[in-house]
């Protein structure tokens, strides 16, 4: 259990996140800022208090792992990174415009801090399942890789043999999350393809199995806990999440995907949060 005084800070450090992504997405006009929004206290709660990391040094081997596999949702993993100081907060401003370290999807070749290349939807599970066979092989079991993949991007054919992968080789290391939004790039998931029973499948599959609120920080920490105490086999925490969450001008809203926006709207949206 947080105590009361860390769930504020890491509560603090989840809206910083959400407005320095807001601002950063309305700064360049226009960007993927529903599911960017949609894991913001997934990401405040691994930098701010789960994982192993030296922002000042962002290759140490013994840190902890993050693939975010939806990696059209670099930016608020690209606020994060800066909110913690791996980057100076005014590079910021330079996302996907030519020269910058910070494109519109996840670079590793680039970006302090960020640990997988991602953009094409479904690899970054199997990247993290590496990562942590690896680090098992390596007897470093201490060492985290946790990931984060869409709904819709759970309809990839690759997830699935992923978690195959994950289960024989019981990578009780690799936590995973799913951000279920409940919405891809031009529609509902229910209706596109439905990913139906999906706590059933991954429990079918072999994983630990919990799903919570996405938005809800104290949550997420008690299921990374239960998680981290598996000691044969790989966990999924299915988050129950709003695409667009707190941006007032497109929370729900299917056209969020990758929309265009102003910067007088985003600042509206920032002031908004307090
Ligand atoms: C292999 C692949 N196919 C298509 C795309 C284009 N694309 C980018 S985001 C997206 C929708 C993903 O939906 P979801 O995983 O639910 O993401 P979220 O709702 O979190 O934004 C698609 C189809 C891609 N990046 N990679
Ligand atoms: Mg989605």
């Amino acid at each position: 259990m947080l105590t009361p005084r860390r769930q504020k800070e890491l509560e603090d450090f989840a809206r910083e996140i959400r407005k320095n992504t807001i601002y950063m997405i309305g700064n360049l006009g226009v960007g993927h800022i529903g599911g960017a929004l949609s894991i913001v206290e997934v990401l405040a709660l691994l930098y701010g208090e789960e994982m192993r990391i030296r922002p000042d040094e962002p290759a140490w081997d013994d840190r902890d792992r993050l693939v975010l596999s939806k990696g059209h949702a670099g930016p608020a993993l690209y606020a994060t990174l800066a909110l913690k100081g791996f980057f100076p907060m005014s590079e910021l401003e330079t996302l996907n415009q030519g020269g910058t370290n910070l494109p519109s999807h996840c670079d590793m070749t680039k970006t302090p801090g960020i640990d997988m290349t991602t953009g094409s939807l479904g690899q970054g599970l199997s990247a993290a399942a590496g990562l942590a066979y690896a680090h098992k092989i390596d007897k470093q079991t201490h060492r985290y890789t946790y990931a984060i993949i869409g709904d819709g991007e759970s309809q990839e054919g690759q997830i699935w043999e992923a978690a195959m992968f994950a289960a024989q080789y019981r990578l009780a290391n690799l936590i995973a999350f799913t951000d279920y939004n409940k919405m891809q790039i031009d529609g509902m998931t229910d209706q596109i393809m439905s990913l139906g029973d999906i706590e059933g499948k991954w429990k079918s599959f072999g994983w630990f199995v919990r799903r919570v609120d996405g938005h809800e920080i104290e949550a997420i920490h008690q299921a990374i806990g239960q998680a981290k105490a598996q000691t044969d086999r790989p966990s999924m925490i299915i988050l129950d999440t709003i695409k667009g969450k707190g941006a007032s001008f497109c929370e729900g809203d299917v056209g969020n995907h990758n929309m265009a926006f102003t910067l007088e709207t985003a600042k509206q949206a920032i002031a908004e949060l307090g």
